[in-house]
């Protein structure tokens, strides 16, 4: 039996995750507290999903519940072998029901992200020799994966400070079957436009081919067709952008958020030039002018707020110390992104998660700017989520939003990145929050509002219910639909 996938976005899809268990977890707490403005700590579930892993990183989450996770083998996350588990929780209370199924090994060690889409798996590793992997799944979601072919970019000699390392997937608007893999290409320098140019050439994957720019984002679309996987239409979607480590599509607009990694600080490189940004790309701007937000020569100076150069595009946020930017708690070296669960309790539903890596091999009290933030870019208001002062936190730099469920992985909580292996987990925070479902008819239709949790349908009171894809409130109901059944969960 061949299981078909919906169309996947990286990294969520979390269309078909049934009912929830209600169950007491047993595994250790995690070791941090929820903080921050109207943040009520009981409004979640926190448990430590899987611990004992070698340098999880990219996840993603399959039909059935299950998550696939990138991880690197080995003592070091440096000298290590990339593997791919799966992670299954079937009661539903928390924490994973094993160590995970290794589902390929054989990788590139350090694996930085994971996506996926349709039965395509995506994996890369940061950097030179380290290659984007396609991998297809096998019929049921335990089987083993198989690898297709690799996507590689090809580095001049003599070093690139922020080489490729994320990803971000959506399927491709009006061509079934096909998805945008979007991957950044940082800068070379600290702080000047990049002179050098990246060759990607296809290994197994007819098309994955061109020159690329450095200080960018690509795309390249993946058709998964009767002849295999093939490339097309590699395409510059921004640029001016240092390291854009991080970038998530909202499942509800199509828009793109992604981050910007600041200047480091030309005398002390822990003291920085330029703030973190968040920036957003919408979505029927996404592959139109290539957007310029402004690396190197435009952008906002770290704890004063001044701005330099004053072009280009201005971000959402650009992330000072709080509260006060002159001597505030730092965060630095934002990593991964997130959009936050739709189930999450109101002021925690509507923006962003971004898990900041801090200093670079420093974790608990001697890294203090490794928060968790939660950022509204309606708003600009941001906020530590999850503190410095968390002495078993080294860097939640992997973040997965599903439905009701923020997953982070801390990819080394001792912080070095040497002596790591065995010692990274993951940790599940799910929303405890009750939603109300309202209506009020508009002329002939009806319109539904909630303020939290994921809207489903059913075509009869005892059938069979299923979550509204992408749905978001307020909901339209068109009078010419078929009668159904709603109920949020
Ligand atoms: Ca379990
Ligand atoms: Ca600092
Ligand atoms: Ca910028
Ligand atoms: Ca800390």
């Amino acid at each position: 039996m061949t299981i078909q996938f919906p169309a996947g976005w990286c990294v969520a899809a979390a269309a078909f995750l049934g009912g929830a268990l209600v169950g007491i977890a047993t595994a250790a707490p995690a070791p941090f507290a929820l903080q921050g403005p109207g943040v009520r700590p009981e409004d979640f579930r926190v448990t430590t999903f899987a611990s004992g892993l070698n340098h999880p990183l990219g996840m993603a989450q399959l039909p059935d519940g299950s998550l696939l996770v990138a991880v690197s083998k080995g003592g070091s996350y440096w000298n290590s072998v990339g593997e791919v588990i799966r992670l299954v929780d079937a009661d539903g209370d928390g924490v994973a029901d094993g160590p995970g199924k290794v589902l390929i090994t054989g990788l590139p060690g350090g694996q930085t992200s994971l996506c996926v889409g349709g039965t395509l798996v995506f994996v890369t590793g940061q950097g030179s020799g380290k290659p984007i992997t396609v991998l297809r799944m096998g019929s049921a979601p335990g089987d083993p994966l198989t690898r297709v072919g690799a996507i590689r970019l090809n580095y001049p000699t003599g070093g690139w400070l922020h080489p490729h390392s994320a990803l971000a997937l959506r399927p491709t608007p009006g061509m079934p079957g096909s998805f945008d893999l979007l991957f950044q290409l940082g800068s070379q320098f600290n702080i000047a436009p990049t002179t050098r140019n990246v060759t990607l050439a296809p290994d197994g994957i007819p098309g994955a081919e061109g020159t690329l720019l450095g200080d960018s984002i690509y795309r390249l679309t993946l058709t998964d067709g009767p002849t295999g996987v093939t490339a097309s239409r590699l395409t510059r979607i921004a640029r001016g952008l240092r390291n854009a480590a991080g970038m998530a599509f909202d499942p509800a607009t199509g828009d793109l958020y992604l981050e910007d990694n600041g200047i480091d600080g030309l005398s002390d490189a822990n003291e920085p030039t330029s703030a973190d940004e968040l920036n957003r790309i919408p979505a029927d701007a996404i592959g139109g002018a290539v957007e310029n937000f402004g690396f190197p020569d435009h952008y906002t100076t770290y704890r004063t707020g001044v701005l330099v150069g004053g072009g280009a595009i201005q971000p959402l946020i650009a992330f000072q110390p709080l509260p006060d930017p002159a001597t505030g708690s730092e965060s630095e070296g934002p990593n991964d992104i997130a959009r936050a669960p739709r189930a999450f309790p109101p002021g925690l539903n509507r923006g962003v998660f971004i898990g900041f890596h801090g200093r670079f091999g420093s974790g608990g009290l001697a890294n203090e700017e490794n928060p968790l933030v939660y950022a509204d870019p309606a708003t600009g208001q941001y906020f530590h989520f999850i503190g410095n002062d968390e002495a078993g936190v080294g860097h939640l730099d992997g973040l997965l939003a599903t439905a009701d469920s923020l997953f982070l992985a801390d990819l080394a909580p001792q912080g070095s990145l040497g002596s790591s292996g065995g010692t990274g987990v993951i940790y599940q925070l799910k929303s405890l929050v009750p939603s109300t479902l309202q209506f009020r008819r508009i002329g002939e239709d009806l319109e539904l509002t909630w303020s939290a949790g994921v809207l489903q349908s059913a075509g009869e009171l005892p059938g069979t219910w299923t979550d509204v894809s992408q749905a978001v409130s307020p909901h339209r109901i068109t009078a010419e639909q078929a009668p159904r059944f709603y109920r949020l969960r």
